[in-house]
């Protein structure tokens, strides 16, 4: 499908590179540590204490998947061509795969303007359970977003952080200078967030 598009060869074609992203969880840092604590009598006082057991803390990093997909939901691999005038989603997912609720996540995506336009209004995010793959994400039931920031307020916004006109900042949760409504994420949970744009 990819190649006859390139074999129509009219106007320029883009690529489809999928990098400038960061995710942001506050209490799951990004590297991966695991504490070992133990609680010991402090001396004084007329009593000795038995130190307690050994209390293991695991921390688990969560994975931020940002996938293009076309109008029909397949997934268009990192470096794809595709066509002026396409209008295609970008997709962004976080999977709690703990038993824990994974609080507070923060996600920002940039995106770039000289090759992408946002299409108004088309922020969506759906949950769906931890696990899902491509294709029941893609199943999974889309509620709209606006994109304002604040009222009526939700989990995301997109804005213009400046360069050229038009809105090209996603901001997911409480992302600090562009915070939303915080985003929490149910143990064994998977939170979908979609858009579109325009290839230029
Ligand atoms: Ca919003």
């Amino acid at each position: 499908m990819l190649s006859r598009t390139l074999n129509r060869g009219s106007g320029s074609a883009a690529k489809v590179l999928i990098s400038a992203i960061s995710i942001l969880a506050l209490g799951w840092p990004l590297a991966s540590f695991a504490s070992i604590n133990q609680a010991v009598d402090p001396g004084g006082g007329g009593v000795t204490l038995n130190a307690s057991g050994l209390l293991t803390v695991n921390s688990v990093q969560l994975a931020l998947v940002k996938q293009a997909r076309d109008l029909s939901g397949t997934v268009l691999p990192n470096g794809s061509n595709v066509m002026s005038g396409q209008t295609i989603y970008f997709v962004l997912h976080v999977d709690n795969i703990t038993a824990v609720t994974a609080s507070d996540i923060r996600i920002s995506d940039l995106l770039n303007e000289s090759e992408f336009t946002y299409v108004p209004n088309s922020l969506e995010t759906t949950v769906v359970p931890s696990g899902s793959n491509g294709a029941a994400i893609w199943a999974g039931t889309w509620t709209a977003l606006t994109d304002v920031l604040g009222g009526p307020d939700d989990v995301a916004s997109i804005v213009d952080s400046g360069g050229p006109p038009g809105p090209d900042r996603i901001t997911v949760g409480g992302v600090s200078g562009q915070a939303n409504q915080t985003l929490n994420l149910p143990a064994g949970s998977l939170r979908a967030i979609r858009f579109r744009v325009r290839v230029n």
